[in-house]
């Protein structure tokens, strides 16, 4: 085989770990400061708890050319910030024609979707949960359950990240734990 070509890895389906990667990163509670419904809640915790890790990434890198593909496993620790549930940053893709594909392999939780009309959807991200996003969406995967939230994702390597919009409007609506219950809200600040 040759390895320039082909990649074909082991991945466990039961625990969401891929053997091989050739990037890992991950998200820090003060990162998400900007993108969380309460940033005072996101400070108080620092305070109390430090910087904690809420989601982690494992990426298969190719070449940003077309044709290629990015692909990898991203991995969000349960909890609150506040009464926000733990959360991706989410982002447009650069490339409006780059869709992507999410793949539930653990846990459970919410994928928000929304486009620059305003236009907004939930979806039901859980073991066995196949989603495709059409390149226009942002995308962001909130965990409501009490255990890592894994997933599949597979974009073209041309796709480009967009964080900035979100960053300063964030999604139309978000997810609080309100009594126990995710609770889907207006966002204040879109
Ligand atoms: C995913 C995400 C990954 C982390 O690979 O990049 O889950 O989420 P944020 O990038 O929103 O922090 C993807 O959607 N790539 O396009
Ligand atoms: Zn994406």
């Amino acid at each position: 085989m040759n390895k320039n070509e082909f990649i074909s890895i082991k991945f466990d389906l039961v625990n969401g770990l891929i053997q091989w990667y050739t990037r890992k990163y991950h998200i820090k509670l003060s990162e998400l400061r900007d993108y969380a419904y309460d940033s005072n809640e996101v400070d108080k915790l620092i305070m109390e708890k430090g910087d904690y890790v809420i989601y982690e990434v494992y990426e298969i890198e190719r070449p940003v050319v077309e044709g290629e593909m990015i692909f990898g496993v991203t991995r969000i620790f349960p909890g609150v910030i506040g009464q926000e549930y733990n959360f991706t940053r989410g982002h447009y893709h650069v490339n409006k024609m780059a869709g992507e594909i999410y793949v539930g392999i653990k846990g459970c939780g919410l994928m928000l979707l929304q486009d620059l009309q305003g236009n907004f959807f939930t979806e039901v991200l859980e073991r066995g949960s196949l989603i495709y996003i059409p390149g226009k969406y942002a995308h962001r995967v909130v965990n409501t359950c009490d255990e890592d939230l894994v997933f599949l994702f597979a974009y073209p390597a041309i796709a480009g990240h967009d964080y900035e919009l979100i960053k300063k409007c964030g999604f139309k609506k978000v997810v609080l734990n309100i009594e126990g219950k995710p609770t889907i809200i207006d966002n204040p600040k879109y």
